[in-house]
């Protein structure tokens, strides 16, 4: 049997409303990947959508815990990073990158800062530099749209874009990041939408579209970045593992879309679960 992947899952939990830990350990766990997770902060609900969310921040227990598993020589493949309570927990990612990532172990940084071009609003104005740092040493960053305007220091533009503008965001996004480059929120028109891929080193650029299902519902970035991962970790290559990531992403939508539930509750992506595990058997899949 093959060696079972860890991962180590870095973001908070937002007990009600599904995004984050709540997403990505059930994803991850189903895709036969060992998670552990160092939770940022712990909120009621996530701040997308409720008012008078609780907010219990962690940022005192990061580095304790990064400092334990590394005593215990605990090893990971990956370390995946999302939403940050605080510009002082980039720093800290950091040190905790230091302690538990290995040379080869795979650093994905989904850099949560906004949507819909705003910064959310528990951060504050230099929280994107802050991000920016933290995406220098990742092997794969996940911006939205809003987010590659805040990492590249540039007013928002609402799509569709050209294809130069993607072009233009990718070159400088890959400035920013040495490694992969997945652009997610690209669309032409509005009949479609996808993400643009560029790989480190050999600056390969594909986008890949897929039919765009109407409605913003929450939780769709962790639900994509969570599957990317994934595929990533049973060796798809970057722009086979960004497509599988579209095509779950629209099929949970599109289960909650029949089930007609308020947006801001989340995706329903347990749903499509057991065709995901199929989905990330590479055999089928080719
Ligand atoms: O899905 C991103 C996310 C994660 N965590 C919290 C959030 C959001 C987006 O709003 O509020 C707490």
């Amino acid at each position: 049997m093959e060696r079972q992947k860890r991962v180590a899952a870095i973001h908070d939990i937002s007990c009600f409303g599904k995004c984050s830990l709540t997403v990505a350990l059930p994803m991850l766990s189903c895709a036969g990947i060992e998670t552990c997770c160092i939770p940022t902060a712990v909120l009621s609900t996530h701040t997308g959508g409720f008012s008078g969310y609780t907010y219990h921040d962690l940022t005192a227990d990061i580095l304790p815990i990064a400092d334990h598993w590394k005593s215990q020589q605990i090893q990971f493949d990956a370390v995946y990073t999302g939403f940050l309570g605080s510009r002082e927990q980039t720093d800290i990612i950091g040190r905790v990158l230091d302690r538990i990532a290995r040379e080869d172990t795979l650093v994905m940084v989904d850099p949560v800062m906004g949507d819909d071009g705003r910064l959310y609003p528990v951060f504050d104005e230099s929280f994107p530099a802050a991000m920016r740092g933290l995406c220098a040493r990742a092997h794969v960053i996940v911006p939205n749209m809003t987010e590659a305007y805040l990492l590249l220091d540039e007013p928002y533009q609402a799509g569709p874009y050209s294809e130069a503008e993607i072009d233009r965001l990718l070159t400088g996004l890959s400035r920013i990041c040495p490694g992969h480059v997945v652009l997610t929120g690209v669309h032409f028109d509005e009949a479609s939408l996808g993400a643009a891929t560029m790989e480190g080193g050999t600056g390969r650029r594909e986008v890949v579209l897929r039919r765009k299902v109407d409605g913003f519902y929450h939780g769709t970035g962790d639900v994509y970045a969570s599957t990317l991962l994934a595929a990533l970790m049973h060796d798809f290559s970057l722009s086979e593992a960004a497509g599988l990531a579209a095509d779950y992403t629209v099929l949970s939508i599109e289960t909650t879309k029949a089930m007609d539930k308020e947006l801001r509750y989340g995706v329903n992506f347990e749903y499509n679960l057991p065709k995901l595990m199929q989905m990330l058997k590479k055999e089928q899949a080719q």
